[in-house]
């Protein structure tokens, strides 16, 4: 939890097998290989639910296979694999930048704008519409037990937006006087469902009530393939000490404290989901995932396909093989 939110953790991740390569002493490329194999697969198991992390490990350890497989030398190796983090990082950094700017055109003077735990893709969507001169309020949930709606709402105010923090409960008072909810994204399944923070379905639901627009604002590193195949999104299950603290569960041992970090809102309650590929209704979903990664029983698109394409959907291209 030091590292938070489903892009930032992607990134930290290449950055670490980065590191591993460059600090790491190793004989032959192939041990190199099959070490990173390993700390890619650690990684992985860091925060099970943001999909973006086994996408990310998996373009940097393909980008290392396909080296090895060649058999080059392990300077070329290490070379070949920093090449990948950084362009990863890149494409990454750009995207959130790109969604900041087609979400930005969303919002409009005067609107009320709700969201929940701290997304880097939605602060960039708020932020990036006031640097462009609009003027609209948002409501942030504190988002319970880890309060990450805190971090959101002091990032808005210090770039100059209007923001109120609200309590998680309150949000279905407040509800009926928003323009739209926008949230991000840990996971996105082919189906269109949306994983994001523990308290996003209900915010959903409560939108669809009152007629508020919800949109989710994701990289597209958050699809899911393997949704196609009809696999779930693990969600990640934390202590029960986020939520009391130990001495209250220590007088109250009879009470089980469940702690789900993450919900899988439907995407019959979601309207739009914003990515850097564009706008897409939660039902595009699985046409943009078939498009971005070949079926995992299929083999990957040839490189002169992927040339031409940005560098995340090479990377999602080369994914997995
Ligand atoms: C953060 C969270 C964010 C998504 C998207 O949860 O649910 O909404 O990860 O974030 P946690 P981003 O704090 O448990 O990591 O848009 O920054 O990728």
């Amino acid at each position: 939890m030091e590292v938070r939110g489903a892009g930032r953790i992607a990134r930290a991740a290449v950055t670490a097998l980065k590191r591993y390569c460059d600090e790491s002493e190793f004989a032959t490329s192939e041990e190199l290989y099959r070490g990173l194999l390993g700390a890619g697969a650690r990684l992985k198991d860091a925060r099970p639910t943001a999909v973006s992390l086994p996408n990310a490990i998996n373009y940097v350890l393909s980008a290392a296979g396909r080296g090895a497989e060649k058999g080059i030398s392990l300077d070329s190796l290490v070379a070949s694999i920093d090449e990948a983090c950084n362009s990863f990082i890149d494409s990454s950094l750009r995207a959130v930048q790109t969604i900041g700017m087609i979400g930005a055109k969303r919002i409009v003077d005067g609107d009320t704008i709700m969201t929940h735990c701290n997304s880097e893709a939605v602060t960039t969507v708020l932020t990036t519409a006031h640097s462009e001169g609009k003027r609209f309020n948002v409501i942030v949930t504190e988002t319970r037990p880890k309060y990450q709606g805190r971090i959101t709402a002091s990032v808005l105010a210090k770039n100059g937006l209007t923001v109120s923090l609200i309590p998680d409960s309150a949000a279905r008072v407040y509800m009926r006087k928003v323009d739209k909810e926008i949230v991000g994204a840990d996971a996105i399944a082919s189906n269109g469902a949306v994983v994001n923070k523990i308290g996003t379905a209900q915010m959903a639901v409560i939108a669809h009530e009152t007629r508020t627009k919800f949109y989710v604002a994701a990289e597209t590193y958050k699809l899911s393939p393997t949704t196609m195949l009809g696999e779930l999104v693990e969600i990640e299950d934390r202590g029960s000490l986020e939520v009391v603290p130990r001495k209250w569960q220590e007088s109250n041992k009879k009470v089980k404290v469940l702690n789900p970090a993450f919900d899988i809102t439907p995407p019959e309650f979601i309207d739009l989901i914003i990515t850097e590929q564009g706008i897409f209704p939660p039902q595009g979903m699985v046409l943009l995932m078939r498009e971005l990664y070949p079926a995992p029983t299929q083999k990957p698109t040839d490189a002169s396909a992927g040339a031409k394409r940005s560098d995340l959907t090479k990377a999602r291209l080369r994914r997995n093989r």
